[in-house]
Parts: structure tokens; sequence; C-alpha cells
């Protein structure tokens, strides 16, 4: 070990404040495990991060049970339903009916922002700013993560490392070697918006239209989100504002007609590819991987935050197990968490394929629409959808 370094000692050292390593941090404070989460970013960045609005009824209720689901249940709008729009007509799934649970529209951000709060107000570790953070000695009993802050290098030394640490990160290269990954690339992206208009809408609008997707969301009465599905090599100056509107009100049609979204001013716009991705194992030696980190799925079901939910709920217990002596459960935490990851996977690419304008044959547009069609006839084909969607 450098001697330059500031050495410091914790029980769990995570990479990345992103929902999954604050959680997961909490969730050890709460078994009286102390950790150590190093960010790269500082706290306003991380916190102005526009990402996930749905939060599935399991990861709802794993937040409850965690404490930090208040303002979730104050501010967040619970929703029982969403529409699938195409050819010109709207259909609704009644998920609540179908399957006696809802979804809730809480942004990320928020979530972010009182797990934060929650971390502080308890006295957790949390350090921003510290830079990209580096992984090292996973296979011993003293693995570490380092990383420099105005030229000072600090060493956290732990019993465990926990990489938390989204699509970009270390993580998944001190697998490198043990790592069987699965890959797929889609060829468009999402741009998404935040405008200040009242959403004309109580349910998400998921439309397939000859122009391409489009998904009507939201965060508040008063505050609208929207996606449009664009080239994969499409840049944000190729979208101004009129163009924006003017395709979603088209690719919205019904009956044949326009259907324009309330229009108010965009303060948020960003490009989002879509890609799934599933790395095999979530662990080595010491370390183990929880969240995006880990896998990736496009966000057309709504499943990237509430998977890093579930992994940080299933590695905390581990952990937790593991301090009293057990390791069981630490050394079966990939084999779990990949039941939940690759149905999600599965209903993620379902949905992508299903909803999305794919540069194909004529009989594959008219087998796409038959799908859609035996999904809002069938009570079966729509109960599927629900009990994937609301989790
Ligand atoms: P994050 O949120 O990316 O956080 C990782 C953190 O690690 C930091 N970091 C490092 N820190 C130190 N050293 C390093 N070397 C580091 N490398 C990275 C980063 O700065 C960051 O702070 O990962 P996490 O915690 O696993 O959370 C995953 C979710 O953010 C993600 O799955 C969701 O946002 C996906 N997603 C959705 N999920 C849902 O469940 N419901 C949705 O409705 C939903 N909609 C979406 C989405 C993702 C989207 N985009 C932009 C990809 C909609 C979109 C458009
Ligand atoms: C969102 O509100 O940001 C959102 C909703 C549903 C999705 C993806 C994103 O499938």
């Amino acid at each position: 070990m450098s001697t330059e370094h500031i050495s410091e000692r914790t029980s769990v050292a995570i990479v990345g404040a992103g929902p999954a390593g604050l959680l997961l941090s909490h969730l050890l404070h709460q078994q009286g495990i102390d950790s150590v989460v190093v960010e790269a970013r500082d706290r306003d960045y991380v916190e102005a991060r526009v990402r996930a609005g749905v939060i599935e009824h399991g990861a709802a209720d794993i937040l409850r049970a965690a404490g930090v689901g208040d303002r979730m249940d104050r501010e967040g709008l619970p929703h029982e339903g969403i529409e699938l729009r195409f050819a010109g007509e709207g259909h609704r799934i009644p998920m609540t009916e179908l399957t006696g649970r809802h979804i809730t529209v809480y942004g990320q951000q928020k979530l972010v922002h009182d797990l934060i709060e929650r971390r502080l107000a308890d006295d957790g570790d949390v350090r921003f700013a510290c830079g990209p953070a580096e992984i090292h000695d996973v296979d011993a009993a003293n693995p570490s993560v380092t990383y420099t802050v105005n030229g000072t290098p600090h060493r956290v030394v732990a019993d465990f490392v926990v990489a938390c640490d989204g699509a970009h990160g270390v993580g998944r290269h001190a697998l490198s070697g043990v790592l069987t990954t699965y890959e797929k690339t889609y060829p468009f992206s999402w741009l998404g918006i935040l405008a200040h208009a009242a959403p004309r809408v109580d349910e998400l609008v998921y439309a397939n239209h000859p122009r391409g997707f489009a998904l009507y969301s939201m965060r508040s009465p008063s505050i609208t989100r929207l996606y449009l599905q664009v080239p994969a090599d499409d840049r944000l100056d190729d979208w101004p504002d009129d163009r924006i509107w003017e395709e979603l009100a088209l690719r919205f049609s019904l009956g044949g007609e326009p259907w324009e979204p309330t229009v108010g001013e965009i303060f948020e716009r960003s490009l989002a590819p879509l890609r799934s991705y599933v790395g095999e194992p979530m662990q080595r030696g010491r370390l183990f991987l929880a969240g995006d980190s880990a896998h990736i799925v496009p966000p057309t079901g709504a499943k990237g935050l509430n998977l890093a939910v579930r992994d940080v709920e299933l590695l905390s217990r581990a952990l937790g197990a593991a301090r009293r002596g057990d390791e069981t459960l630490l050394k079966s935490y990939t084999d779990r968490a990949m039941q939940a990851v690759w149905r999600a996977e599965y209903f993620s690419w379902w949905m992508t394929t299903m909803m999305h304008r794919f540069d194909d044959s004529d009989f594959d547009r008219r087998v796409q629409e038959a799908q859609l069609r035996n999904v809002v006839s069938s009570t079966a084909y729509a109960t599927a959808l629900a009990e994937n969607y609301v989790g």
C-alpha cells in the first residue's frame, strides 16, 4: 500500500451515490453496519440528474419499510393503469384491476435527494466530488477504494467493496476475466424533456406510431415528462422546441388527428441510447456489484431503478448475515439477483420491441400490430403486461 495515502477503515466501501449506493448505505446503517460512500460528482450534480420516474409496487414497499418513503407517499402520484396507443386508438391497461397493485410516479431525483438527506441526518459518511474512484485487491481479505481530492490521495480499506457506480463505472472492470456479458444495442435513442406544463393525461401513454415511439409521463400536476424515439445518431441540436412539440402531437394522434400535449417551457432535455446489458457474475471475492453497474435495461419497461432497489435489498441482508458469521447469502447473491434481472431484461426487451418502430419489413410491422391487438384484447396478455409492469 502506498504510504502517501490518507488511509481509513470501514466495513463496506461503496462506490457511487446513485439510488443503489445511497439506499445500500442506509440499509446497512439500519443493521448497525458502517459504510463509506465515495461519489465522483458533487452533490448538486447528483441531485439534478434527471432519470427514472416509475417506482414499482414492490420497490415502493422496500423504500417504505426502510423508512425512506414518506415524501414518495406524500408527493408521488399513484397510477392504476397505463394507455397503449397505436393505429390511432388508445387502449387502457387497468393494472390495479388486473393485479391489485399499482405504480408510483416519483422522480428519481427526488428519491436521491431523500436518501442523501436521510444519510446525512443519520451522520452517514457520503463523500461527494471525489473524482473517479478505483477499486483494489478484491480477492484479498482487505479490499480498498482509492480516490484523490485536491491532489491528496485517499484510501478506504474495507471488509467488502460494493460497486454501485452505474453503467460507466469501474466496478465491472474489476471483474474482468471472470465476467460473461450479454448485450443488445437498439438502433435508436430517447430524447427526453421536462416541461412546465400540466399533464394532459392522468396516466402514462405509450404510443407506437409510424413516425416512431412516444411516451407521455409526468412528475407533478404542473410538470410533464415526454420522450420521443429518435435515431441513435441524432443530437439535441437537431430538435428545437417547435419540432419536439409537433412531433409529439403527431405520434400521439388519435382517430387520425394530431393530439397535442399541453405545451410549456422546456427546462430540461437529454438523449439516452437504448441498450440491454447483463454482466454475470455480480461478485468476485470481496467485491459485489449492484444496479446499473451490473445490468442495464432499455427504459421502456421502467425497470432500471427498481432493479437497483431490489439488488441492494438482497445485498444488505446478505452483508448483515455475513456480519453474523453466515456468508451463505453472500455466496448466492448473483444467483438470487439474476432471477429478477433476467425477468426485467425480458420484459424491457418485449416492451421495447413491441412499442418502437424498426427499419423492418411490412411483415414485421403487421406482426407487431397483431401483437399489440392481442395485448389489449386478451385479459391474459394484459395481465401479463400489468404483472411485470407493477412488479
Ligand atoms: P446511477 O444512478 O447511474 O449512479 C451511479 C453513481 O456512481 C457514480 N460513479 C462513480 N463514483 C465514484 N467513482 C467512480 N469511478 C464512479 N463511476 C460512476 C456516478 O456519478 C453516479 O452518481 O446507478 P444506480 O444507482 O445503479 O441507479 C440506476 C438508475 O439510475 C437507472 O437504472 C434508472 O435511472 C433507469 N431508468 C428508469 N428506471 C426505472 O426503474 N423506472 C423508470 O421509469 C426509468 N426511466 C431510466 C428511465 C433511465 C433513463 N436514462 C437516462 C438512462 C428513463 C431514462 C431516460
Ligand atoms: C419517466 O417518467 O421518466 C418514465 C416513465 C416510464 C418509462 C420510462 C420513464 O417507461
